[in-house]
């Protein structure tokens, strides 16, 4: 398979994935970007600090493998592929700390790979 047409598979594979959590990828107007950054094995930033109704995007990127972000108290995750920017929607609706971790094997560390989301009013 030629390098881009697998980059293009990869991406209808990402599009999918977020459409069926219903993942908005794109960031609107005005809308806060947060940027992430998984590598093995951390999110940097391990803490998202949010305002409880003030939708934001947050933007994956890795150098390192596949890697993943899931929030289950927020039914959002994404797969971050090296080389291409991962986007999920996430509004929080109410306040408190809520985990997400990384949800594909990334290695040996990859268990302890996880971080937390503070919501507050
Ligand atoms: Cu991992």
């Amino acid at each position: 398979m030629r390098p881009g047409r697998r980059r293009v598979l990869a991406a209808g594979i990402a599009t999918l994935a977020g459409a069926a959590f219903g993942a908005a990828v794109l960031a609107q107007p005005r809308e806060k970007v947060i940027r992430i950054t998984a590598r093995k094995f951390e999110f940097v930033p391990e803490e998202i600090a949010l305002k409880k109704g003030e939708p934001v995007v947050l933007e994956f990127t890795t150098a390192d493998v596949l890697m993943g972000f899931n929030a289950p108290d927020f039914k959002v995750r994404t797969d971050i592929v090296p080389g291409q920017v991962a986007r999920v929607r996430l509004s929080p609706d109410r306040t408190g700390d809520f985990d997400f971790f990384c949800d594909n094997f990334c290695g040996e560390g990859h268990e302890t790979m996880s971080g937390k989301i503070r919501v507050t009013t």
